[in-house]
């Protein structure tokens, strides 16, 4: 009898040592998005960058293939690269992260084009913006309305 209980005991162990990487590989697991935040723009320009963090916890890739937000008629994911000197932006259409790996969205690099919001945007609010992901999936994020001179955390 004694041996059954420590054999269960085991196994419960076994079980409860399994279950984070479990957790880990659910189907349901998708990237999450960190310090999100958005840069207006002086003069009212209806025309914004969006920075932050997005980050795949999960045991699979996950590939985004767009951006949307109900804020704004429009959002793009963007690259800023130096070409002869001079500032490109060239649209990302797919954005592979890795299991353990981060896109990184900030100002010169890769970031959110976020064109024509509905209504002026004020600086503390904050703006919902999803990213869809290759497989149907959604990742969503909250992104903190900045002021135009703020700079990256
Ligand atoms: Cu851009």
């Amino acid at each position: 009898m004694e041996i059954l209980r420590r054999a269960t005991f085991a196994l419960i162990l076994a079980a409860s040592a399994v279950a984070p990487a479990c957790a880990k590989g659910k189907a349901d697991c998708v990237p999450v998005v960190r310090e999100g935040w958005i840069r207006l723009v002086p003069g009212g320009m209806p025309m914004h960058a969006g920075f932050g963090r997005i980050e795949n916890k999960c045991a699979m890739p996950a590939t985004i293939v767009g951006a949307r937000s109900p804020a704004y008629d429009s959002a793009e994911l963007h690259e800023t690269k130096i070409v002869d000197g001079v500032n490109r932006m060239r649209a990302v259409p797919e954005l592979r992260i890795a299991p353990d790996d981060a896109a990184v969205l900030k100002p010169g690099g890769l970031h959110l084009m976020l064109m024509d919001p509905h209504a002026p945007l004020k600086v503390g609010s904050k703006v919902v913006i999803e990213f869809p992901l290759q497989d149907g999936r959604v990742v969503r994020g909250e992104f903190d309305v900045r002021a135009p001179d703020a700079v990256a955390p």
